[in-house]
């Protein structure tokens, strides 16, 4: 009697815990759009990772079922199942108390010290049905939870055997709540890309990957032994390279720190750094570290080998890391995160090993290879003259964006200076723009009409790009500048405008033209999007009015299909638009502009490996599958009515 009363004590606390998270899914999960639901099969994953980073698991297994779950299955020790002091098996205490950390808690390095790493019993709590199966101790055993809460009968207090087995591990079968997320359906394209990210960062792991949801189920095993070596090649494996991959490493003070860097000849830095396996988008001290510590040995090296004169000034930080794309990768025993969004390690001993290991290691390669080391150096210095020619375009215009704050090439500006009501519709083509100007509530919409195609700033040197008239109007139109690896100058408290939607054509061109904008965001003002100002209007393809009642807008051939089903026998005229040219301003207003009425498509970027894939993808040379590429991802990205 007195076990039963300390079991129902006990169970009562853990629901209240994860009733907290189906109150406030997003402050466990980051989010209830797409985003937030692959977060779910990452949480499982990664602890999987945590069990082969404990020495212990070498296979994992993702399957998105056809019946929309998902199953995580690892070779592992399999989670306890012995009966916990808390009077339930121990399995049960992981998957429904939050935060089930120490005790259960099988790795040095915590993953969870990272964004929303929150543990598998938030997973759970956003289920409608979870199964666990464990094997262990020579049997299989099983538990079934609903919407967080265990409901499968114990046996003297611990969980049923289904049969006996010599293997071990744990399988994990969760479906998504359709109460609780906008969408249920997981991103394959997302997820294969953070499972093999996560194969990059544990080159002894092998990541199963199958979607059983397609007619041809897919199945793809993610294993780099290479490493982050390999991350790099593959991230760089459509450019020109200047030098092979380098690889550091070393440990102090408990930090292992990792390294892979390696040039290109295109000018872009690409540094990114994971602490215990978890993306740190806004970087930190390992980054600050590496990067310190690198500068330092390159300006000594080009001393000494006379590639600046003792009047020269040294390379700045940046000279030296244009063409670079590297990976930093450190196992932490107590990360830190600074910051709202804990995207940004803070560790002072990290920035401290990470500049030793850097400062040891490096010139261990550089004294053996001393032609990748003069290939390297002819990169910073084509970066420093270009840095200066660059200074010189952006003093011209600062100059000039004092004097034309509101007489801003054809910006149509608004009346309200308050950001926080501010639009800016940035549209294509001289005539949608001129019924955009008409259709708009100028007391807080902004147009910026934009003259055909702008320039791909993915092929073009920064003087090309702060020269283009186009691109100048949009970064004086906003306010805030822009960050080009020479300094950041970018300030997001200085935008003008809440909501910067990108205005096209559903169409081909349209689409292109939306890709362009997006490069041009996202390698100049990233923040932007990472904050979540940058929308793509979705304009109707049709409208179709019967001949009694509403009119009704349809935004793609699937809609016109379904509404044709639905209304069988009843006529109706079918109006299609070709472009937003055509629309008068009143039905632009209706199908466009209004908040009330239109649809905004919120861009996100999640992950980084997978943002440089698109824009690499999208502006390469091949012009059809880039196209391919947009259209899937402008269905991804997060719907604002
Ligand atoms: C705590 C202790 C032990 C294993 C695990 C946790 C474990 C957790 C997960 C989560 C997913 N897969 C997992 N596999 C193992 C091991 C205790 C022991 O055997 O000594």
């Amino acid at each position: 009697m007195a076990k039963k009363t300390t079991y129902d004590a006990s169970s009562i606390q853990v629901l209240e815990g994860l009733e907290a998270v189906r109150m406030r899914p997003g402050m466990y999960i980051g989010s209830t759009s797409r985003k937030g639901l692959n977060h779910l099969i990452y949480e499982i994953v990664d602890n999987a990772v945590d069990e082969h980073l404990a020495g212990f698991c070498k296979h994992i297994t993702v399957t998105l079922e056809r019946d929309g779950s998902c199953t995580v299955e690892d070779d592992g020790r399999g989670v306890p199942v012995g009966l916990h002091e808390k009077g339930m098996p121990a399995e049960r205490l992981v998957y429904t108390t939050l935060h089930a950390g120490g005790k259960f808690d099988n790795s040095a390095y915590k993953t969870s010290g990272g964004l929303h790493g929150v543990g598998s019993s938030v997973v759970n709590a956003l289920s409608t049905d979870m199964d666990v199966i464990i094997k262990r101790d020579g049997a299989i055993h099983h538990d079934h939870f609903s919407r967080g809460t265990a409901d499968m009968p114990l046996v003297n207090g611990l969980l049923p055997v289904l049969g006996k087995t010599k293997e071990t591990g744990t399988r994990v079968n969760f479906t998504p709540d359709p109460e609780i997320f906008d969408v249920t359906r997981f991103s394959a394209t997302e997820v294969k890309s953070r499972l093999h990210e996560t194969a990059y960062l544990n080159p002894a792991l092998t990541i199963l990957f199958r979607d059983l949801r397609k007619e041809e189920p897919e199945e793809i095993t993610f294993s780099e032994p290479d490493g982050i070596i390999g991350f790099v090649r593959d991230l760089n494996r459509n450019k020109e390279t200047v030098s092979e991959p380098i690889y550091l490493r070393g440990s102090d003070e408990g930090i292992e720190v990792e390294v892979a860097f390696q040039y290109v000849s295109e000018f872009h830095e690409n540094v990114m750094g994971y602490c215990n396996n978890i993306y740190n988008a806004d970087g930190g001290t390992h980054l600050t570290g590496f990067k310190t510590a690198f500068t330092q040995v390159m300006n000594t090296y080009a001393r000494e080998i006379g590639v600046l004169k003792e009047k020269d000034a040294n390379f700045t930080g940046p000279d030296i890391r244009n063409g670079m794309t590297a990976v930093v990768s450190i196992k932490h025993p107590d990360p830190r995160f600074e910051g709202q969004t804990k995207t940004k390690l803070d560790n002072p001993d990290a920035a401290r090993v990470a500049a030793k290991v850097v400062s040891e290691e490096a010139p261990h390669y550089f004294d053996r290879n001393l032609e990748a080391l003069k290939n390297i150096l002819s990169c910073a210095e084509r970066s420093a003259k270009i840095r200066k020619t660059a200074e010189k375009a952006k003093s011209n215009l600062l100059t000039k964006q004092k004097f034309s704050f509101d007489t801003n090439g054809k910006l149509a500006n608004c009346i309200s200076k308050d950001p926080s009501k501010c639009e800016i519709f940035i549209v294509e083509g001289d005539s949608a723009g001129g019924s955009a100007k008409t259709a708009r509530d100028r007391d807080y919409q902004a147009i910026l009409p934009i003259r055909g195609k702008i320039l791909n700033v993915e092929k073009a040197s920064i003087d090309k790009v702060l020269g283009n008239a186009e691109i100048k109007t949009m970064i004086t139109s906003f306010g805030c500048g822009f960050s080009e690896g020479y300094g950041n100058d970018f300030d997001i408290s200085k935008l003008r405008y809440d909501k910067i939607i990108i205005m096209a054509d559903a169409d081909v061109d349209g689409a292109h033209i939306g890709t362009l904008l997006l490069t041009l965001f996202y390698r100049y003002m990233p923040e932007l999007i990472n904050e979540g100002h940058v929308y793509v209007a979705m304009p109707p393809l049709y409208k179709v009015i019967p001949a009694k009642g509403e009119g009704e807008y349809l935004y793609d051939d699937k809609a016109l299909e379904q509404y044709r089903k639905k209304h069988k026998d009843k006529k109706f005229t079918l109006q299609r638009y070709k472009g937003l040219g055509e629309m008068d301003p009143e039905q632009l207003w209706e199908t466009t502009l209004n908040p009330e009425t239109r649809r905004l498509r919120r861009i996100e970027i999640d992950d980084p490996g997978l943002s440089n894939d698109i824009t690499d993808v999208l502006m390469g040379t091949d012009v059809p599958p880039r196209r391919a590429f947009i259209y899937e991802h402008a269905r991804d990205a997060e719907l604002d009515i």
